[in-house]
């Protein structure tokens, strides 16, 4: 068995790049998910003890899960001084850490605390999203926003915790995309899943069919495509879609699979966050030979405008992206 701590520093001595500094953030990142996964795991448990049958009670849980994850994670990048700032899903502001030790770290960090949170009431995965970058401001200053407005390609190591039937880290500082299995008796992070590579091929998509009126042409092209029986081709592909990205994702990372979230009316500009959602799994993707698009271009090739900006999202298997992509044309 080998630890995620003993794996980070492992890699840290095969890549000249990696250095203390990203191992000890990545610890950050460890023990917030460690913290999360514990309170996520008791939240019924709240509202079961609390008795009073209240049903919002989960509800409260729930938001107060939102927030908490954010206070764990961004206490515990703020803790160790390796992180300069953070951007939050559930910060309308970047959030620069003022001691003088975090104006002299060189990472920023941009979260998604809890993405998924409202399945946490129907017992439903839902999962944190971290990207990590180099800041380009200069050592010893605050942060800017333009720290935090660079292209995905710039992402020096990315990542997620996945809160389900077990909890699992996984990650890429660029070589490799990694999996780590929470073994709560011991409190540690087990490597369970090295460079994992995503299947070429797949038979499952993930969307949300509900909203199929508003679709692009080409995407509902695609979508009668994997739904037109062809057993030479596996088809018709399989219909899964939990409504929560870390786990449509994951699942379609390791068994073969695409996510699609188009454009839609109440998301003109796409439902996904691009810096803190869209950046950091497609560069997980693309490191386990996966690809990443936003229909027209390669995800971790848009520069961003904004920090909460949206994009439209296309993620999985090369062959079915692919396919997907030759109806996106016509
Ligand atoms: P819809 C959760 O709110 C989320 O951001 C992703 O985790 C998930 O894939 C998507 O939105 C679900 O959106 O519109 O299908 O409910």
């Amino acid at each position: 068995m080998k630890t995620l701590g003993e794996f980070i520093v492992e890699k840290q001595h095969d890549f000249s790049q990696a250095t203390g500094e990203l191992t000890a953030l990545l610890a950050s990142v460890k023990l917030a998910a460690k913290i999360v996964h514990r309170d996520i795991n008791k939240a019924g448990l709240v509202d079961i003890l609390g008795g009073n049958g209240v049903h919002n009670v989960q509800c409260e849980a729930q938001t107060k899960l939102d927030a908490f994850a954010n206070e764990t994670f961004k206490a515990a990048l703020e803790a160790r001084g390796e992180v300069a700032g953070i951007a939050s899903e559930e910060e309308e502001h970047l959030i620069a850490f003022n001691s003088e030790r975090a104006r002299a770290a060189k990472y920023v960090v941009l979260l998604d605390p809890l993405d998924g949170s409202s399945n946490c009431d129907v017992n439903v995965s839902v999962g944190t999203i971290f990207s990590i970058y180099r800041r380009v401001s200069p050592l010893g200053t605050a942060v800017t926003l333009a720290d935090f407005l660079q292209p995905g390609q710039q992402q020096i190591a990315a990542g997620y915790v996945i809160y389900g039937s077990s909890t699992m880290l996984v990650y890429t500082t660029g070589h490799g995309t990694h999996g780590f299995t929470y073994d709560p008796t011991l409190g540690v992070f087990c490597l369970s899943h090295e460079n994992i590579r995503a299947p070429t091929q797949g038979t499952l998509y993930s969307i949300n069919e509900g909203n199929q009126h508003y679709f692009p042409l080409g995407v509902k092209r695609y979508l009668q495509y994997c739904q037109t029986p062809d057993p030479a081709t596996s088809r018709p592909y399989s219909a899964r879609y939990i409504g929560s990205l870390v786990a449509d994702f994951h699942r379609n990372l390791l068994k073969g699979g695409i996510y699609l979230y188009p454009r839609t009316p109440p998301y003109p500009q796409g439902k996904l966050r691009l810096l803190y959602e869209c950046n950091p799994i497609a560069f997980l993707a693309e490191q386990a030979g996966g690809r990443a698009s936003n229909g027209g271009q390669r995800i971790l090739d848009i520069q961003p405008t904004t920090l909460h900006q949206r994009s439209p999202l296309f993620v999985g298997s090369i062959t079915m992206m692919d396919q997907l992509e030759s109806f996106l044309k016509e």
